[in-house]
Order: C-alpha cells, then structure tokens, then sequence
C-alpha cells in the first residue's frame, strides 16, 4: 500500500494538475490516460506571465488538488484498513495519477518565478514548490515504478514477520498446545497472543510472529537471549528491502533534480522557509543543547541496565546493546523504568493498571482525548469521525496497525486509525493523533496549499503538547491515578520517566534523517548502508547492534517511516516545540509554578492561543506562527531544559563516580 507517499503528499496539500487544469468535478481530474495539455503547449508560453494568470493557476491547482486529494486519500483508507492486492493496486494508481500532476503542475508553476505576487500567492508558489516528498520523473515508465517501489516497500514492511525457531518458537508451540509456559512468562505471552490469532485451524503450522508480538517482547522480557531474537527476528524483515531502496534514492533523486533539487534530501530540508543549510545547522544548534541532558540520562540508565545484565554484557564506556531498552529502536526507554525506578513506595505513576482496571474500552479512550480539547474550547469531533474511524484491530483481515490521522478532505471528514489498547501509551498515542485531527479541522477552510502544519514538526508537536498537560494531578481527576507525587522523590520517578520517552528519543528523532541526507546526497553509498547506519546510531544515540552487522542486513528498513519514506526530523523539532509551545500555553493560563507542574487543562484562554496559531495553518511562514503562540521567533530547547532540570540536577549527581559517555 502506498501510505506515506500518498498521504504524505496528500496532507502536505500535494496533488493535482497544472494549467489549463481539467473542467471543475465532472470528471476524474488529471486522468493519466488522458492528462491535461502539458504546460508547454499553453498559447501563451512565450508572452510574459502576469498577475492574473498566476491567480488563475492557483485557483485551479486549488481545485483540483482537492479532487485528487479526496480520491487518493479514499483510496488509501480503503487499503490500510483492508489490505489486499487489489486495495494495493487502487491505492498505488491513485498515487501515481497525484505524482503525474504534481510533477507537471510544479514545472508549470515555474513560469511564475520572479514574479511580483499578492503575499497570499507568493505564498502558494513557495509551497507548491516542496509539496511533495516523493518527487517523481517525467519518464512516465520510471514514475509508474517509482509508485510501485513505494508501496511495496510499505507492504514488505507491513508483511514483515518473524517465525521462530529458538526460544521464542517453543513458546509459541507450547501456547498453540494450550499449555502454559511458567517462567519464559514474558516471550510466552505475546507468543501466546500470536497463536491465538493463528487460530484454531492453525495448531500444526509454524507459528509467526508480528511486529506488535516481537514489540512486546522488548518491552516486557527481561531475558536476554529472548530479547536478542525477537530483536534479530525482526531486523530480519529488511534485507529485501534493500535493492528496492537503493532504486527508490535513484529514481527520486532523478524527479527531484527535474524540479530543481540537488537531491531529495534537500527537497525535505527545503520545507522550513530557511535555505536547507540553515535548517540542517539549525537541527545541530538544537541538539547541541539537549546533548549534555542525554548524555547523563545515558549514563544512568546503562548503569542501572549493568546492575540487571551483568558488565559482561553492559561495558563501562560501551555504548547499550540495542534490544535491552524496552523498544524496538531503542527509540523510547519508559518500558525499561521499572528496572531502574529512582526512589521506590513513591505514588504509582502505572495508568495503564488503571485503564485495565477501568474497563475502559477503545471509543472511551478516544472519548478522553476529545474531552481534554474540548475543555480549551475545541469543537466536538464530528459525527462522521466517529462513524468513520477504525479504533480496534479487526480480527478478520489485515489492515495497517501503524496509528495515523485522516484528512480525507471533503468537509470536515476527519478520522483516525489506530489499533488501540488500553495502555498509558496508546492514551497517550490517542492525543497524539487528535492533535492531528484538530489541526485539521482548524485550517480546513484555507486554501489546500496552506492546510498543513506552520511546518511539519508543528503539526507533529500539538497533540504531544496537550499531553504534556495530562499530568498525575489530571489524571487523578479522571481516577486513572490514586495519589498525586507530592515530594522530591516523587518528583523525579515522574520526570525521570518522562525524560526515558521525551529525552531518549531526540538522538534517534535526528539520526532517521541524517542517515537519509546522506544517502539521498550520495555521501553514503549502498554498499555502506548499514555501516552508516550504525555510525549514526552510535555517535547520536551511543546504542550498538546486539550482534554483529554485515551488509548483508539492512536495519534502517526495520523502521517504518524509511520503509514508507515519511520524514522523520518532524519529530526531532516536535519533541522540542511541543515544550516551548507547553510554556507558552501555560502562561497564557495563568500558570506560575515550575513547569512540569502545569496542566493547560480546562483553560480557554489557552485554547484561544493553540486555535490562533493552528488556524494560520502553512499560510505563513512557521517563525510567525511560533510568534504568534509563543512570542519567540526561533525554536528553543532551553523550555526542555526548564522543564526537566531538577531531573538533570538529580542524574549529575547520581553519575558522579561514573564514567559516562561511550
Ligand atoms: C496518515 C500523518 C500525520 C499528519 C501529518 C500532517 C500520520 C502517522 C504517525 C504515527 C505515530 C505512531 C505513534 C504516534 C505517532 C508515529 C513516530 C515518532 C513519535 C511521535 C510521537 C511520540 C513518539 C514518537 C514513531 C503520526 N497523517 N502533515 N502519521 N510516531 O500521513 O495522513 O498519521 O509514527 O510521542 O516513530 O513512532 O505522526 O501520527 S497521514
Ligand atoms: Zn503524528
């Protein structure tokens, strides 16, 4: 299925043909049998372009990239909650019919260039510009294998299984035969789960594992030879991913030389009105910052995984073994918390306990992450939402687990998918996801140009920064916790888990891109992938591969986002805005202790800053956007430090007789 590349030029308003544009809604807009005349062939090519024209143009890519939006994104909803060969197909031909008219429609839109404009349309050129990341060349042989190298490489992903031999697979039979296995409780459990869902018809056959089965594993085993082959089974799915890879660089590469980009790469950092050199210094700059905060996280956190796994295991110096933090990427660390939780008999901070407790089911759950919007005065979700969303995994086809937020474009209609269960982390998730939604919804009114993001990690940090505000002392009034942390002690269990997700993730949200730049630029080269990959992930995260790595692997592919192409330094800058954007919501509502204390919850006039900014949409540059929220024109990690700093102060000291780094 084609996911990223569809919805990713779908939401970035990506879509539709160039001048003369086909006639309003009659027909299928920029049919790929029957494109519209190419630019070239417009009668006045040769007469220097005006003001009038240029409003003409963008009124028609207007239209007609909603059309083309609303049927790819049909299309790819259609596919990702019911995947077949046939959902494939549809889904990918939509896909290259948007490819086919974007690529004509911003070659077109060049006549354009250096043209004075209104602000409004000045703005609609530069976006056009970079509204796609998958750009596609005009040999229409190479873009139709370019579309189909993207949805295959999202289904090999979504496909990707693991089928046991070792310890994991006797833990699987031994569930499949109804028997328990005491003691390998952890494996076994989602072994167990995976046999279930092999069903009754399945007793005798190999039992496979999913990613949410192996996922599992990470977080919950604390073996170490069950977490290395759940870990190695998994890495496993990506090696056919590497040919088609090494194809997809080539061709884009090729597409976005032909609208004037060095290479993809530069295309993506191109989204941030800053020239791609300064966006790249500007993702150092902030790291630079956060850097000295990971690196004592790290330091802890390896001490305190040498005192469960022996030093053997855990060198002094030595970057972490990868599949011994809680999550497959060792993107994330919460799910390790318990084996190393700061000061013991604090206040639980375990929701999920709760939700389980609670019964809470799937449409509840999202119940509670509208309810927290509509307390700063956001609309209700519409009705369709509702009716059209998938909340609860299916138990009779396949659908794309992998959580995401709809725009599918005509009026309003906005949805989520999402496998959801009742854990903390999928409460959490589900805010996520609404903070997509809400975006949606506040700039569906602007021209499709400008419905995104002020940029990408904007759109990326606003359901996160409203769960920043779903604090114990909110939580406690929806009875999901039972004491609130009152003293020091409490304090740091709760920011210390916090920074095991918030902190730890930020070398990894940087390395996902870095790693692609260099590819895209031709840096690195397909024969040093996977060497790349794991220099990376060793200078930013100070992780190593738990076995050794030849180039016969291709561990970048075991990542969604590389597999389905979606950029990922969004998520880098989100981790930051989303406590800058935090800060300044917090003050609009009066608040006044330290930061982490705060919960925007219930203010309106909260709500009013967030609804402001959202509602700008890509209609200015993001720097205004930020103003207009926060009153700071540059993105700024000094509110994560605020936030985490008697965590920083308490880890420094904690560290004092190790020997961090690695
Ligand atoms: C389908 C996009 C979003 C709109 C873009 C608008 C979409 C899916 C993606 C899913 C999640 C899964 C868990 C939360 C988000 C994801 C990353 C990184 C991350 C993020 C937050 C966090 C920890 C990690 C990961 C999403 N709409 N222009 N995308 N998260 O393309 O039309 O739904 O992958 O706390 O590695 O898990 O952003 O919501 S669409
Ligand atoms: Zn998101």
């Amino acid at each position: 299925m084609v996911v990223a590349l569809g919805l990713g030029a779908a939401c970035s308003g990506a879509a539709s043909p160039p001048a003369p544009p086909p006639s309003p809604g009659q027909q299928a807009p920029a049919a790929l049998a029957a494109p519209a005349a190419p630019p070239q062939a417009a009668p006045r090519q040769a007469a220097p372009a005006t003001g009038a024209e240029a409003q003409a143009f963008f009124s028609g890519v207007d239209r007609d990239l909603r059309a083309l939006r609303l049927r790819s994104a049909r299309a790819a909803w259609v596919n990702q909650t019911y995947l077949t060969d046939d959902t494939d197909a549809l889904a990918a031909s939509a896909e290259e019919e948007m490819m086919a008219y974007l690529s004509r429609t911003m070659k077109a839109a060049t006549r354009f260039d250096g043209l004075a404009l209104p602000p409004d349309l000045a703005r609609q050129r530069t976006l056009l510009k970079v509204s796609t990341t998958l750009p596609a060349p005009s040999d229409p042989a190479e873009r139709a294998e370019l579309a189909a190298l993207a949805v295959e490489m999202t289904s090999l992903y979504g496909k990707g299984k693991y089928c046991p031999k070792g310890k994991l697979g006797q833990a699987a039979r031994a569930a499949t035969g109804g028997v328990s296995a005491p003691g390998v409780a952890t494996g076994s459990a989602a072994a167990a789960g995976a046999a279930a869902r092999g069903g009754a018809a399945g007793a005798a056959a190999p039992k496979c594992l999913e990613l949410s089965d192996l996922s599992e594993v990470l977080r919950t085993s604390r073996t170490w030879d069950e977490l290395l082959e759940a870990w190695a089974g998994w890495h496993a799915i990506a090696p056919p991913l590497r040919p088609k890879f090494e194809r997809y660089v080539a061709l884009g590469n090729k597409g976005a030389a032909e609208i004037g980009f060095p290479d993809v790469g530069a295309l993506w950092r191109a989204g941030y009105d800053m020239t791609p050199e300064a966006f790249e210094a500007e993702t150092d700059r902030l790291w630079g910052q956060l850097k000295p905060l990971y690196d004592e996280l790290h330091c802890y956190v390896r001490a305190r995984l040498r005192a469960t796994y022996g030093k053997d295991r855990i060198g002094d110096k030595a970057p972490i073994p990868a599949h011994v933090l809680g999550n497959m990427w060792a993107q994330e660390w919460s799910h390790v918390y318990a084996l190393m939780e700061p000061y013991k008999g604090q206040p639980s901070l375990d929701v999920t306990r709760k939700i389980k407790a609670k019964k809470l089911d799937e449409k509840q759950m999202v119940s509670l992450g509208e309810r927290f919007f509509t307390s700063l005065g956001f609309d209700p979700l519409p009705a369709t939402f509702w009716e059209r969303s998938l909340f609860k995994k299916p138990v009779d086809r396949d659908v794309v687990c992998h959580a995401s937020a709809w725009d599918v474009g005509d009026r309003d209609d906005l949805r989520i998918k999402m496998c959801i269960e009742p854990t903390e982390e999928d409460l959490i998730t589900i805010h996520h996801e609404l903070g997509h939604v809400y975006y949606y919804h506040q700039y569906h009114e602007l021209p499709i140009l400008f419905q995104s993001g002020a940029n990408e990690g904007f759109h990326e940090g606003i359901g996160d920064t409203l769960a920043l505000s779903v604090t114990p002392s909110y939580l406690k009034t929806l009875g999901l916790v039972d004491r609130v942390p009152e003293d020091e002690k409490g304090l740091i269990n709760f920011l210390f888990k916090k920074a095991l997700d918030k902190i730890a993730f930020l070398p990894f949200g940087k390395l996902i891109d870095q790693w692609r730049w260099d590819v895209f630029s031709g840096k690195t080269r397909p024969a040093d992938y996977n060497k790349a990959w794991w220099a990376l992930r060793l200078k930013y995260q100070g992780v190593a591969p738990p076995v050794p790595r030849s180039e016969a692997d291709f561990d970048p592919g075991a990542k969604y986002h590389v597999a389905a192409g979606v950029t990922y330094t969004r998520y880098f800058l989100a981790h930051i805005y989303q406590f800058q954007f935090h800060r300044a919501l917090c003050k609009a509502a009066g608040h006044t202790g330290p930061l982490h204390a705060c919960s925007i919850h219930g203010s309106e006039a909260a709500g009013e800053k967030l609804r402001a900014m959202l509602s700008l949409g890509a209609s200015r540059p993001w720097q205004e956007a930020m103003q207009a929220m926060t009153g700071e024109r540059e993105a700024d990690a000094g509110a994560v430090l605020e936030y985490f700093e008697p965590l920083r102060r308490w880890l420094k000291e904690q560290n004092k007789n190790e020997v961090c780094g690695w």
